[in-house]
């Protein structure tokens, strides 16, 4: 007989741990409730698979929403973690390995001449939105529709009345204060950026240089270069938070991709290969700003934890040139894959890929910003990802999130993703007749 849902123990276990955490998880996403099931308990992670409780694997395109970029227990991250934990597991002290990490971040990043790690993306967004502030002595910030920099209180917020007005809170408990210090415009709109930017005196323009918080949707040709033009006219800073894109899409992330400098740098989940940590970088001059350098404050009882440093540090080292030029062409490989086995069945989608990252939207026309994103038929793709989880493959649960292919991923699980993907797809009900 095989057991039913609520036999298993992922099941008994969702059921204990919504006693004690919120939603049963520790972070909404991993709920699973964007596509309609309840959560994967893990129990282990090797290479590019996942292993749940009830010992059923899967093909992984979350590789923990991207830090796990050479695969789950890499036997070199493993080691370099086990080492650096043999001699305590933190001290609240400096220690040379995080001058080591600044200096590899450093070399790889040319915006970036001085660092300040953290234990998360979100503590990084709030310190370089601090930041920005004391360095212009401005208050408004710009962030785009759809992309997300982590719960930081003023970031939650989505667009007020007009295009270039005060936002408004996006979630209970944040205040229209905080809100309202923050202007929201769509990505990828010229004219919307650019009265934003003349209406507003702006402390800082903060763009994820390759939006994938809303899916993956690129900067249309010259946007980017807009952000760097409009915040040098105004005075703004601009602030690229490369958390997803940092060190995947290239040794130097998206600027480097894109050719185009932040004045500060937001970087996370690679940085720390899979432990907590995260990081604002910049030029020297404003980084001495933080204290004790400087006068504003911002601290971290972990931050630079010898452990996550020792796995940032050999996450890092791994990432050579051929190491990106083997993930973009898997990346590749996967993107061209899932277009046709979608067209072979009927099913309209824009797969949207750069190296490392990709998105399947579930739309007919392309995407360019988070209204499109919106437009998607989002009770397809939650279908679609049932189905490729049934068949051994677990995607990422939100139409509104990037896939993480890995340098761990293999031709042979391509091949298995792409069967997967093309039963899915067949599984559907037909393009044009959903009830
Ligand atoms: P954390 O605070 O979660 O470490 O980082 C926040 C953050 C900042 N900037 C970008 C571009 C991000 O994507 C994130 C966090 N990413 C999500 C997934 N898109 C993390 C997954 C989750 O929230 O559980």
């Amino acid at each position: 007989m095989t057991a039913s849902l609520t036999d298993t123990r992922s099941a008994e276990l969702y059921r204990r741990s919504l006693e004690r955490l919120p939603g049963g998880v520790n972070s909404p996403v991993r709920a699973m409730r964007a596509i309609g099931r309840d959560p994967i308990f893990i129990d282990r992670g090797a290479g590019a698979e996942l292993f749940d409780v009830d010992g059923n694997r899967f093909v992984d395109y979350v590789c923990s929403w991207g830090p796990l970029i050479h695969g789950h227990a890499h036997p070199l991250v493993l080691e370099a973690i086990e080492r650096a934990a043999a001699k305590g597991t933190s001290f609240g002290a400096p220690t040379a390995g995080e001058l080591e990490l600044a200096s590899e971040v450093a070399r790889r990043m040319d915006g970036v001449e001085m660092l300040r790690m953290t234990s998360s993306g979100t503590e990084a967004s709030m310190t370089a939105i601090r930041l920005a502030r004391a360095a212009t002595g401005r208050e408004p910030i710009l962030k785009f529709a759809g992309a997300y920099h982590g719960h930081v209180d003023g970031l939650l917020a989505q667009a007020g009345s007009g295009l270039a007005t005060q936002a408004l809170p996006s979630s209970p408990g944040v205040p229209a204060s905080a809100a309202a210090a923050t202007i929201v415009v769509p990505w990828n709109d010229p004219d919307a950026l650019t009265q934003a930017t003349e209406s507003h005196q702006l402390a800082a323009i903060l763009a994820e240089p390759l939006p994938a918080n809303m899916g993956l949707v690129s900067p249309s040709a010259g946007f980017l270069e807009l952000l760097r033009e409009r915040a040098d006219a105004t005075g703004a800073l601009l602030v690229l938070d490369e958390v997803i894109s940092g060190f995947r899409v290239a040794a130097g992330g998206a600027q480097e991709l894109m050719g185009v400098r932040a004045d500060l740098t937001i970087m996370g989940k690679i940085l720390g290969g899979g432990l907590p940590a995260a990081a604002l970088g910049g030029r020297a001059e404003l980084m001495r700003m933080l204290a004790p350098a400087g006068h504003v404050y911002q601290a971290g009882t972990l931050s630079g934890n010898p452990l996550a440093v020792a796995a940032g540090l050999a996450t890092l080292e791994l990432l050579d040139e051929p190491a990106y030029l083997r993930l973009g062409a898997y990346t590749e490989r996967l993107a061209e894959g899932l277009r046709d086995v979608a067209a072979e069945h009927g099913h309209a989608v824009q797969v949207a890929s750069v190296p490392g990252l990709l998105t399947v939207f579930f739309s007919e026309r392309p995407v360019t910003s988070f209204e499109d994103a919106c437009g998607c038929d989002l009770d397809a793709y939650a279908a679609w990802c049932r189905g490729l989880l049934s068949r051994g493959v677990y995607p990422p649960a939100s139409q509104f999130e990037a896939w993480f292919p890995s340098l761990a991923h293999t031709q042979e699980q391509l091949e298995h993703t792409l069967a997967a993907a093309a039963a899915a797809f067949a599984s559907l009900p037909e393009p044009g007749t959903r009830p």
